[in-house]
């Protein structure tokens, strides 16, 4: 049985994240969608918020568990006995940074592989970042997240009555 490990801040969920999770969901046994904190960056929602939102977008796929984890990802992998971590590309950009996580994961713990799967064209532009920056300044972004994603960014951001 593959177990794998698809890791990631999802601040918010989005539809690229989805489609990686879907593919995922094809590839391997069964998929652990893993909420960490990213020291780089400043989270929007609180890792509840975010967990709450992954589980609604995620309720139609029977072999998906929505989980968090604390400290390194490669000790969260051997705990639940995953042997993949899955990971989304869309540009050079991820490329150089996902190298070096994938190097650092391989020398960490030898026996966990990461799998990269190419972006959908259609997703390919979209990122947490640029969705929340859309959604602050009341931008649609109806097609780039679910529904409910776009009612907690519009709550967030106080555009509700908009
Ligand atoms: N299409 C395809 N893939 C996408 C898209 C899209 N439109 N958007 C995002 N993705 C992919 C990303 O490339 C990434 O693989 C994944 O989805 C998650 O993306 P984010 O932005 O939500 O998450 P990140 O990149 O902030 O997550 C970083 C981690 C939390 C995974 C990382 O910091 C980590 O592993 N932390 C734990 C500590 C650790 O073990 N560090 C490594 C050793 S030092």
């Amino acid at each position: 049985m593959t177990k794998a490990v698809y890791p990631g801040s999802f601040d918010p969920v989005t539809n690229g994240h989805l489609d990686i999770i879907e593919r995922a969901t094809k590839t391997f046994d069964s998929v652990i969608v893993a909420v960490a904190h990213n020291s780089n960056k400043r989270p929007l929602f609180s890792k509840e918020e975010r967990v709450n939102m992954l589980i609604k977008a995620t309720k139609d796929f029977d072999n998906v568990i929505v989980d968090t984890f604390d400290g390194l990802l490669v000790n969260y992998c051997a705990k639940y006995r995953a042997n993949v971590i899955v990971k989304g590309l869309r540009a050079v950009s991820d490329f150089e940074y996902e190298l070096q996580m994938a190097s650092i994961n391989k020398k960490l713990e030898k026996n966990v592989e990461t799998l990269f799967m190419m972006t959908n064209n259609q997703y390919s532009f979209l990122s947490s970042s640029l969705v929340k920056e859309i959604a602050k300044w009341d931008g649609c972004v109806k097609e780039l997240v679910p529904g409910h994603v776009e009612w907690s960014l519009k709550e967030k951001f106080g555009h509700l009555d908009s």
